[in-house]
């Protein structure tokens, strides 16, 4: 994968992490996480991006964020915010708690779908 993409899933996280909707979103950002092209965004698109985004964050392949593995994505408050239990690691769990989160607080008409 580029760097190109992995720099989108990162602005795309911090983007539904202030839970902006996805018109706010820059074109290629979505086209890259919308598979079906539909110009929305399902929760299942949702997961998969972010479940590729996790294992491109995790450089060492352990299952967990450090800091310096999510620093370039995530800054120091959406680390905290994600680090549930304040170990300093961020678990598979405790991401995709925060993802989960994140798509219900963009999903402002929770149609599951965020346009
Ligand atoms: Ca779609
Ligand atoms: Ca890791
Ligand atoms: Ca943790």
């Amino acid at each position: 994968m580029t760097r190109g993409i992995i720099i989108t899933a990162a602005v795309f996280l911090a983007s539904v992490a202030s839970a902006q909707t996805v018109a706010e979103l820059h074109e290629n950002e979505l086209k890259a996480i919308d598979s079906n092209n539909d110009g929305f965004l399902s929760k299942d698109e949702f997961n998969a991006f972010s479940d590729y985004a996790f294992q491109e964050m995790d450089d060492d392949k352990n299952g967990t964020l450090g800091q310096d593995e999510a620093k370039p994505f995530l800054d120091i408050k959406q680390f905290q915010k994600t680090d549930r239990n304040n170990d300093n690691l961020v678990s598979r769990a405790e991401y995709d708690a925060q993802m989960n989160d994140d798509f219900s607080a963009a999903d402002q008409d929770g149609n599951g779908q965020l346009d």
